[in-house]
């Protein structure tokens, strides 16, 4: 049918008012295009059909798909006629699709190389090292916008830290998928062998603040975003499968109990006080945990050393909406190690960035870190047999009981850009899950899935933060949220509400074949059928599993959980307190208590606290290997492992030193030349070698072993040197001497029995030969033979 051209007068694009027949619309100009573009669309869905369809329970089970249509162009949904996508203006866009994913964030990084400086606002600064004046020495001008823009900028730099884990280091990388799980899920990375996703990991320590130590004993954060097809998941874990709490609404007593106690401000990143453990030994469930932040997974070697869990039980759905529960290990390919606790003591005064910078030179040499993930997945029916409640986050589920089956390997190749821009202001957050994922009703995974967001609120300034470069999903989000302090998005058209006609119904609801569902889950028991504020019955064992934890150590390990508790407690200044915690421990270990007890000058043993669970269900595992750090000793590797080469002047470079160097750095070692001061020393060749550490800057804790080649015992004439050598010994990690490099061990009070493994003493002439078996024990678990309480040296 013939246009009629627009009567004379009438604005074509009117916001006001519209004719009543649409065929009298003019299509001679955009506007009027548009406006019957707009039209064709209303008039496609002359009703809304998912309305009949929403009620009732089986209906809740099979959403639909929105109803939607096509728009004739882009035009239709534009905000403006002189729009055209994919323009210089308006950047590309999405590809056409449900959810296509689009670009990833090298569309925000600045590069300033080759530029010259702007000010916010693009122009270009002529000077940056003068305010405006009045004369040389005259008075500076309000009018100097320059200098205002730049010192408001600067004065606005900090936002508040994270309530908890807020010193933290972060990397981008990537998840490979190698097992398919699409049998159990049909969340998007466990899809193909082979398939991809980049990820961004942020490791944390949890009670200290932004900026302290990295070897605080303390659980670590093990947050890994998952930048899938289908929007972004967020496996927020721990270094440790458990917690210390199993509600949610304990969660703030808890951290305020082992935060700087309010009067005072202190300790900083130490539970080792008061409201600690008076909080803890009135909450048995904590027994478990415990034993795993007394142990030495709290002061782990490095983040690349450490396991990841996800602790909550979680859902795997597939395709059809079957599901099965599920909880996630990450496995460290280096195997787990961890430091002594005089060790981290020391490294917490020489580099308190000590996992950080260990995480940033790893990647940045090329040694990336690497972690299998690992599921246990079981049944609902099974659950239901176990002697725990699989919804209690103080229970693990025995590798014993269920197999664990690795389905992919995580890789951190890249260190972020920018550690404010990406580290800081990443946003993890439980709720963020994909379809195939799902929640158990764990109560304490509950209360994440809120906290999360709403801490980001005050943290990150407002609703918008999902909006910043490191938050926002790889894949495009549509919604018709709306505004709101920063928002990025310029959204297109008139449309910010469902149902609409005008838009076509876009973005429409994706429905069961695409959206997220959660499972179903039906109520079955009694006590499940009612509104109460109350716990499982099963959740009152709370010595079954600290038991299991604690009988499932090598001695050594034990003797370090033995050390923690006594040294926590006797940090604490009320004796009740202590008293009722080694009360509490007589129901895990009673050989725990009374070692506890002897080193904190307890003579009598208190009677064991009183339990909630007299009679707890056997256990189907009584003993787990898998629990001692000495379960996963790792490949071998000694990548990015630091060994310290100390070199003094005669230090004979070409009698073994030079080749046993050569040899550590082709398997990926880092080995520092330490010597009194930085800078030359003359060999027994005559040569100059130059030094890149001094025993000032790099004591010996701050290494994985000690190497003392012949000649370097004029080294030994700086004391510092000997405490070097002390402390690398007392920490039992591994030494090799030879030639007169085995006298400085004498000067430290060392004695070769012979009989330690980490201890490779040899001629000048054998070096060359024993340094595999200096690289095999430097890549293996250390050895605590030579370990006595208290150190003879
Ligand atoms: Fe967290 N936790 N948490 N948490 N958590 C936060 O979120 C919270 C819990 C964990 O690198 C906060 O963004 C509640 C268990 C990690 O940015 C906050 C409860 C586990 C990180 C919060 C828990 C974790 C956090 C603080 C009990 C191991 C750091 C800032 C119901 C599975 C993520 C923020 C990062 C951070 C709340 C318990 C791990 C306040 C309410 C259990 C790794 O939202």
């Amino acid at each position: 049918m013939a246009k009629k051209s627009p009567p004379s007068g009438s604005a074509p694009a009117r916001t006001d008012s519209g004719p009543a027949d649409p065929a009298s619309e003019t299509t001679d100009h955009a506007a009027g295009i548009k406006k019957a573009q707009v039209q064709e669309l209303a008039a496609a869905m002359p009703h809304n059909p998912l309305k009949a369809g929403e009620h009732g329970f089986d209906n809740g089970l099979e959403p639909l798909t929105g109803p939607h249509v096509a728009a004739a162009s882009g035009v239709a949904g534009a905000s403006t006629v002189s729009e055209i996508n994919g323009t210089d203006k308006t950047g590309s866009v999405g590809v056409e699709g449900l959810n296509a994913a689009i670009e990833s964030l090298d569309r925000v990084r600045v590069d300033a190389s080759g530029r010259g400086l702007t000010t916010n606002f693009g122009a270009f600064i002529a000077d940056n090292q003068n305010s405006l004046k009045f004369g040389t020495r005259g008075p500076v001008l309000l009018e100097d916008f320059i200098l205002r823009e730049k010192v408001t900028h600067f004065d606005h730099e900090r936002i508040p830290e994270r309530i908890v884990h807020a010193r933290g280091s972060g990397a981008h990388g990537f998840f490979e998928c190698t097992e398919p799980l699409t049998r159990y899920t049909r969340a998007a990375p466990f899809q193909q062998a082979g398939k991809v996703t980049p990820v961004f990991v942020r490791f944390s320590t949890v009670a200290g603040e932004r900026g302290s130590k990295d070897t605080a004993r303390d659980v670590r954060g093990f947050a890994v975003k998952f930048y899938t097809d289908q929007g972004n998941w967020d496996l927020v874990g721990n270094n440790m499968p458990v917690f210390f709490i199993q509600d949610a609404m304990k969660f703030p007593d808890l951290v305020h109990a082992v935060k700087p106690e309010p009067h005072h401000g202190m300790p900083q990143a130490a539970s080792a006080h008061d409201t600690f453990w008076d909080f803890v030994s009135l909450m048995p469930e904590s027994t478990h945990m415990l034993m795993w932040v007394m142990s030495d997974r709290a002061i782990p070697r490095s983040f690349r050393t450490m396991q990841g869990f996800a602790v909550h039980t979680f859902r795997l759905v597939n395709d059809a909406g079957d599901s099965v529960f599920c909880k996630f290990h990450w496995q460290p390919h280096a195997g787990t190690h961890s430091l002594v606790w005089d060790e981290a003591v020391k490294i917490s005064g020489a580099d308190p960035d000590f996992h950080r910078r260990d995480l940033w030179e790893a990647i940045e040499s090329g040694a990336y870190p690497q972690w299998d993930l690992q599921v246990q997945v079981f049944t609902e029916e099974e659950a239901d047999r176990f002697s725990f409640d699989i919804l209690d986050a103080t229970k693990i589920v025995p590798e014993e009981l269920v197999p664990l089956q690795t389905v992919g390997r995580l890789v951190l190749n890249r260190n972020p850009d920018n550690f404010f821009a990406e580290t800081e202001q990443v946003a993890f957050c439980t709720a963020n899950v994909v379809p195939g994922i799902d929640f158990s009703n764990d109560p304490l995974l509950a209360g994440r899935i809120h906290s999360y967001h709403d801490t980001q609120l005050s943290r990150l300034g407002g609703p918008n933060f999902h909006e910043i470069p490191i938050n926002a999903p790889i894949v495009q989000v549509h919604n018709n949220q709306r505004d709101g302090i920063h928002r990025q998005a310029i959204h297109r058209g008139a449309v910010a509400y469902e149902p609409n006609s005008l838009a076509g119904g876009c973005p429409f609801q994706a429905g069961a074949g695409h959206g997220f569902m959660t499972v179903p889950a039906r109520l079955r028991a009694r006590d499940e059928a009612a509104k109460v504020r109350a716990k499982p019955e099963l959740f009152a064992d709370h010595y079954t599993q600290a038991r299991l934890f604690y009988e499932s150590q090598s001695a050594p390990e034990q003797a370090h959980i033995a050390a923690a508790f006594a040294f926590e407690l006797s940090k604490v200044t009320v004796p009740a307190v202590r008293e009722r915690m080694v009360a509490s421990l007589r129901n895990a270990s009673d050989d725990l208590a009374r070692q506890v007890a002897d080193q904190i000058g307890i003579g009598q043993l208190p009677a064991p606290l009183p339990r909630a669970m007299e009679q707890p269900r056997k256990p189907e595992v009584t003993r787990s290997p898998a629990l001692s750090l000495l379960f996963r000793p790792g490949n071998g590797s000694v990548a990015a492992r630091k060994v310290a080469l100390f070199v003094g002047p005669g230090v004979a470079w070409n009698a073994g030193c030079a080749a046993v160097r050569e040899r550590l750095v082709e398997q990926g070692a880092v080995v520092r030349c330490v010597a009194s001061r930085i800078g030359p020393v003359r060999t027994a060749d005559g040569e100059t070698l130059d030094a890149d550490a001094s025993f000032a800057n790099e004591p010996g804790y701050l290494f994985d072993a000690l190497v003392l080649p012949d000649g370097c015992e004029s080294a030994a004439s700086d004391a510092r040197a000997l405490d070097s050598v002390r402390d690398v010994y007392r920490h039992c990690k591994s030494i090799f001497a030879w030639g007169t490099g085995a006298k400085v061990l004498a000067r430290a009070g060392i004695a070769n029995t012979g009989e330690d493994a980490g201890l490779i003493v040899a001629t000048t002439a054998d070096a060359a030969r024993l340094i595999d078996r200096f690289i095999g024990v430097l890549g293996a678990p250390r050895d605590f033979g030579r370990e006595t309480d208290p150190p003879r040296v």
